[in-house]
C-alpha cells in the first residue's frame, strides 16, 4: 500500500546587501560600509524512524524556510535563516520539479531510507553583498548594493510503501479485521487482499497530528497452517512491527487458551515477534458473555503479565483508548531506539555541481548565457544602475564570458539574456 503526497518546498530568499557610508565627526563623508545580507533557510527533509506514514502533510502543504535579514551600516552582516527541518518516514521517496519553470521536468531526487538520510529540497538563496564589496580604486564610493538572491522553489511528490508499526495478532474470528476497520473508518484506504501470498492487510490510524499504521497479520495462524507461502513484503512488515496488538475473542470458550495457542505460534514463527511488546484487547465486550468472562479469569489475565484493555471493535467501545495506549508504547520504543541513532552523521545528498557558464544563441537569435554564478549576479545586482551594470560586465569579463560572446557575433548594444534577465550588452 502506497502512500503519497504533494507539497511545495520554499526556501528563504537572501538578505539584501545594503548601501551606506561611513559617518565620521568631520569627515563630510566616508568610505563605504554597507553590509552583507544572510542567506535564506534550506529546506530539508530528513527520515525518522518514529514517523511512520505521510498523513501530518494532508493539513502541511507548504514547507517555508525564512528569509535572511538585510546587512546593516557598519559593515554588520544581516543574520542567516536556520534550515527548516522536515521530519518524513523512512523509505521516503522525493521527486523533485523545479516550481519556477513551467517546463521542469519531474526528477528522483532522493529515497530516504534509514534513520537520519537526509536531503535539501530547496536551497536558500546566497545574501547580497553591500555596498562596500563593490568599492575599486576607481570607484571608491560605489551607490549600489546587491540584492539577496531568491531562494528555491520546489514542487515535490513523496512516496511511502508503508510499513505494520503495530501488528493485529489473534485466533481466526478474534475480530483483527473488525477493530482494523475501526481504527482506520477516517481513512478508508485498506488494501485488497492478493491471493497469491499471503500479504497484510493495513490501515493508517490517525491520532490527532501523529498516525501510525496498523497491519492484521492473519497469515501467522491461518496460513502458515494451511502452507500459503508469507511474501517477503510480509517479513519486512514483521521486522518493523514494533508493538503487538493481541486480540482475545472474550465471547469464546476458553480465552486463556486461546492466549496461549497464539504465544506458542508467535515463539515457533521466530523473527522476534515472541519478544515484541503485547497489548491484549479483550474484544466482544459488548456481550454480557464476554463480559462475565473478564470478570471471571480477572486473576489469571493479570497474571499474565501484560497490558490488557476490553473493548468492543463492533460497537468501537473503548477501540479509541486503545488506539492511544497503543500508539503511546509504539512511541515510547521508538526513544528508545533514537537515543542509540542519535549520534550517527546525517548522509547528505550533494548538489550536482553545473559547470560555470554556457553561452548560446536561443531559437530567436537572442544570444543566452546560463551558470549559477552569471544568473546570480544578473538576477540580483540592480541593474538600472549604470555603476551596478558596469559591475557585471566586468564580472562576466572576469569569467571569460565576454570572449565567447563576442565569438557568437553580440556587438556593444545588442541584447542578452542571462538566465530570466535580459541585458543590453555594453563593453
Ligand atoms: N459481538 C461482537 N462481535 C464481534 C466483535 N468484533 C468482531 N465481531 C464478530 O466476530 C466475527 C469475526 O470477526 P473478524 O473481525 O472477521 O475476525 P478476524 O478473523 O480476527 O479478522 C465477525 O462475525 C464479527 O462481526 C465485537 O466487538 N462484538
Ligand atoms: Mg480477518
Amino acid at each position: 500500500m502506497i502512500d503519497q503526497v504533494e507539497l511545495h518546498a520554499v526556501a528563504g530568499n537572501g538578505g539584501d546587501g545594503i548601501v551606506s557610508f561611513r559617518r565620521e565627526k568631520f569627515v563630510p563623508r566616508g568610505g563605504p560600509d554597507g553590509g552583507d545580507g544572510g542567506r535564506g533557510g534550506d529546506v530539508t527533509l530528513v527520515a525518522q524512524r518514529r514517523v511512520s506514514t505521510l498523513s501530518a502533510f494532508h493539513s502541511r502543504q507548504r514547507l517555508k524556510a525564512d528569509d535572511g535579514r538585510s546587512g546593516g551600516p557598519q559593515q554588520q552582516r544581516g543574520g542567516s535563516a536556520d534550515t527548516l527541518i522536515v521530519p518524513v518516514p523512512e523509505g521516503t521517496i522525493v521527486w523533485a520539479r523545479d516550481a519556477a519553470r513551467a517546463d521542469a521536468e519531474e526528477e528522483l531526487l532522493a529515497d530516504l531510507a534509514t534513520e537520519g538520510a537526509s536531503v535539501v529540497v530547496a536551497r536558500g538563496g546566497r545574501g547580497g553583498f553591500g555596498n562596500r564589496r563593490f568599492a575599486t580604486s576607481t570607484r571608491q564610493a560605489p551607490r549600489f548594493a546587491q540584492r539577496g538572491l531568491l531562494g528555491q522553489r520546489r514542487q515535490l511528490r513523496l512516496e511511502l510503501k508503508l510499513l505494520a508499526d503495530v501488528g493485529l495478532v489473534g485466533l481466526p474470528n478474534a475480530g483483527k479485521s473488525t477493530l482494523l476497520r475501526a481504527w482506520s473508518h477516517a481513512t478508508p484506504r485498506v488494501a485488497a487482499y492478493p491471493f497469491t501470498t499471503l500479504e497484510p492487510e493495513l490501515g493508517v490510524v490517525d491520532i490527532g497530528y501523529d498516525s501510525f499504521v496498523a497491519a492484521d497479520m492473519p497469515g501467522l495462524i491461518e496460513g502458515a497452517s494451511q502452507g500459503v507461502g508469507l511474501g517477503h513484503e510480509f517479513l519486512r512488515h514483521i521486522e518493523r512491527t514494533r508493538v503487538l496488538v493481541h486480540v482475545v475473542d472474550m465471547m469464546a470458550d476458553a480465552p486463556l487458551d486461546a492466549i496461549a495457542l497464539i504465544d506458542e505460534e508467535l515463539a515457533s514463527f521466530g523473527h522476534g515477534l515472541a519478544d515484541k511488546p503485547q497489548i491484549l484487547a479483550l474484544n466482544k465486550i459488548d456481550s454480557p458473555d464476554a463480559r462475565a468472562h473478564v470478570e471471571l479469569l480477572g486473576p489469571q489475565l493479570k497474571a499474565l503479565d501484560r497490558p490488557w484493555m476490553e473493548i468492543s471493535a463492533a460497537t468501537r467501545e473503548g477501540t479509541p483508548e486503545l488506539a492511544r495506549r497503543t500508539h503511546q508504547l509504539v512511541c515510547s520504543i521508538d526513544e528508545l531506539a533514537e537515543a542509540v541513532v542519535a549520534a550517527e552523521i546525517p548522509v547528505l545528498r550533494p548538489e550536482p555541481r553545473r559547470s560555470r557558464f554556457e553561452a548560446t544563441r536561443g531559437e530567436d537569435g537572442v544570444p543566452v548565457v546560463t551558470g549559477s554564478t552569471p544568473e546570480w549576479l544578473a538576477s540580483t545586482l540592480p541593474l538600472e544602475d549604470r555603476e551596478a551594470r558596469h559591475e557585471l560586465f566586468q564580472r562576466l569579463r572576469r569569467m571569460g564570458i565576454a570572449r565567447v560572446l563576442d565569438r557568437l557575433g553580440v556587438k556593444s548594444g545588442d541584447e542578452v539574456r542571462i538566465g530570466d534577465v535580459t541585458v543590453r550588452w555594453d563593453v
